[in-house]
């Protein structure tokens, strides 16, 4: 890591004019491409892109350019434009180069991955042109600037064509187009939606900025504008778009100090969960931070004061951080200049100053605000009173269960088939829906290490539910008392007794439902199982190929066409017959431990947080009570695999 520093560093130092120099920095990028952009997986694919918007997004804050366009063509190629101010083009003094030049090929100091902790940068963005343009097959840039458009072309960090004036214009900003370079990536295809989902929370914290998303790829032609003149006032109303709000208004608040700001916008909605979106310099803090604490912590200390103010809690009665929580949809948003990114994945702030900032900042304007607005003030505290009392009855309820579960043992439910081995790290739950499809693991499984537990029948609505209910569940006791780690803030790792929980269900709607009705509950009661990457789903096959005595599966379309053709072989008119799986009960025990089951030959997709949150709006889409969202989403999911991020 030091090597690609002290290289970097370097560069910054000597690049006067030497060409060895600069293609030394930028070979360094292409030797160690993660070092850069986190990684060369479909993230690292997308954050080429936003390396680029980032500068755009600069010049939006620094008051040039309201208007910002990503287009994805052809050939996976990006356009990124904007009508700022353009890159510079005159010569720099120090390297005898244009400046747009020196911004593409020289590398600055550090980069964002490598820089232990601290994001580097001059400003806020925008130290990546160069890393993108290093690892592009080929990246066009057009800057329209005092009547003339200026053009440059590179080739993997290479110039292949100086700039040179290409017409007149009457426009200002610039344009780059960019070819990722396919021996640098494990995947070139861009996701529609991972950029429309980033550009989105990009126009919610630039007030004021529009942004156009386009994919212009034949066949999958969309578009969307964003601009949200509220800023994230307006992200706090999507978070809650399909929730009912039990305040009209969106609480806002901005205050600065020194070189650091900070905004935060919420509302309470009558669900029973919390969620909380924070950003450092725009980038998403998703393991929070100090900006978070400041919040959590000022909450807290405001609505116990007021309660007990205005005589909503009386004499002993608080409420705790969590209860004062329950139902919130809140953004957070800080400035500051040199931010520090903590944690495993670099996604937690560090600075303990912003603790302060925040905490001061919610303190004095919220207690202002519940003094004049006490109707909001009353709701927010019945609210977190009802919590109080609710997660005391749940942990009531919890204590039987462990009182219980201490006295006979851990009595493990009736229709789970356990497995021999018990070294959880060695083990495998498999989580099935319906009693035939069970009966059919059971009898395919190895049972050495292999558990099966079928479920069956109408599932609890978790939406609708408080923790109490939950905890008592019919349908979800036997996963938790299965699955031995107790639950909620009870929920405890080390007892866990499969470290590879598997979710099988049919690829109907039934099976999805089923499948995110698990995951909203594994997502809101033990999240940690889903943190450490222990929750699969099973990959179960779609058809059945038979010739003669030869059968095979498919599990895709394009998989079918392929197999059907080798087992046709040199026969083009021999007969294969083709049957889709209606479920896995259909399967016999051998076909399903073959296809399904076998470590050796199974597909299994391991559960991200993304799928768990995404799961999490789907089923409050899907099942909550408002009729727009649930027709928009319905109608969008029949064309499209929807990433729903919040
Ligand atoms: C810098 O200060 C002088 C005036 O121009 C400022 C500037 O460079 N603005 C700017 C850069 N606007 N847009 C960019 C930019 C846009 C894209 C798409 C890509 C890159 C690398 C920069």
């Amino acid at each position: 890591m030091s090597e690609e520093l002290n290289g970097t560093t370097q560069v910054e130092h000597e690049y006067g004019g030497s060409e060895i120099q600069v293609l030394e920095g930028l070979e360094a990028v292409r030797k160690r491409p993660g070092m850069y952009i986190g990684s060369t997986s479909e993230s690292g694919l997308h954050h080429l892109v936003y390396e680029i918007v980032d500068n755009s997004i600069d010049e939006a804050l620094a008051g040039y350019c309201d208007e910002i366009t990503v287009r994805i063509e052809p050939g996976d190629i990006i356009t990124v434009i904007d009508n700022g101010r353009g890159i510079p083009v005159d010569i720099q003094p120090q390297t005898g180069l244009p400046a747009l030049e020196v911004v593409f090929t020289i590398l600055h100091a550090g980069g964002k991955f490598g820089g232990g902790g601290y994001k580097v940068s001059g400003g806020l963005h925008g130290v990546g042109a160069s890393v993108v343009n290093a690892l592009s097959e080929w990246l066009t840039v057009r800057v329209h600037k005092e009547g003339k458009i200026y053009e440059m072309r590179f080739s993997r960090g290479k110039v292949t064509q100086p700039m040179q004036v290409v017409g007149d214009t009457d426009r200002h900003g610039t344009e780059v187009s960019f070819k990722p370079d396919r021996s640098m990536f494990e995947v070139t295809e861009y996701n529609y939606d991972t950029l429309h989902t980033r550009m989105r929370e990009e126009a919610f914290l630039n007030a004021g900025l529009r942004i156009h998303t386009i994919d212009a790829r034949p066949g999958r032609e969309q578009e969307d504008t964003m601009h949200y003149a509220g800023g994230i006032r307006e992200f706090v109303s999507y978070i809650n778009r399909s929730k009912d709000p039990i305040h009209s208004d969106v609480v806002y608040m901005s205050g600065s100090k020194d070189d650091s700001m900070a905004e935060v916008a919420f509302q309470y909605n009558d669900g029973y969960n919390e969620t909380i979106v924070s950003f450092a310099n725009n980038v998403h803090t998703p393991e929070g931070g100090m900006h978070e604490e400041g919040f959590k912590r000022a909450l807290t200390t405001v609505l116990n004061n007021y309660g007990k103010k205005m005589k909503i809690l009386k004499d002993e009665d608080k409420v705790s951080g969590e209860d004062c929580r329950e139902g919130i949809a809140c953004v957070i948003s800080v400035k500051l200049t040199e931010a520090q990114f903590e944690g495993q994945t670099k996604a937690k702030l560090g600075n303990a100053s912003i603790r302060t900032l925040v905490s001061n900042l919610v303190t004095e304007k919220l207690t202002e605000y519940l003094e004049e607005n006490p109707a909001v003030g009353k709701a927010i505290l019945d609210k977190a009173l009802m919590a109080n009392r609710a997660r005391e009855a749940a942990r009531k309820a919890r204590e039987s269960i462990r009182r219980k579960t201490a006295l006979g043992g851990a009595a493990m439910p009736d229709k789970l088939r356990d497995c021999n081995e018990v070294n959880p790290e060695l083990t495998e739950l498999y989580i099935v829906e319906g009693d035939s499809a069970g009966g059919s693991a059971t009898q395919g499984r190895d049972s050495r290490f292999q558990a099966i537990l079928p479920l069956w029948g109408k599932m609890l609505n978790v939406e609708k539910a408080r923790a109490d209910k939950v905890y008592g569940n019919d349908k979800l006791t036997p996963v938790i008392t299965a699955l031995g780690a107790g639950i909620g803030d009870d929920f405890d790792l080390d007892k866990l007794r499969y470290h590879k929980i598997i979710i099988m269900a049919d690829a109907d709607v039934d099976g999805s439902h089923i499948r995110t009705l698990l995951l909203t509950f594994f997502f809101r009661f033990m999240r940690p199982l889903i943190e450490h990457g222990y929750v699969y789903a099973a990959v179960p096959p779609l058809y059945k190929l038979t010739r003669g005595k030869t059968t095979r599966v498919a599990f895709d379309d394009v998989e079918r066409e392929q197999i059907a053709a080798e087992l046709r072989g040199d026969n083009p008119n021999a007969k294969v017959d083709i049957s889709r799986y209606k479920g896995l009960g259909e399967m016999n025990p051998h076909e399903l431990w073959e296809t399904t089951m076998d470590p050796e030959k199974r597909t299994l997709k391991r559960i991200e947080l993304d799928d768990a949150v995404a799961a999490d709006q789907t089923f409050t889409v899907l099942m909550g009570e408002k009729v727009e969202p649930r027709k928009e989403f319905i109608e969008r999911n029949a064309k499209y695999a929807v990433n729903l991020d919040y």
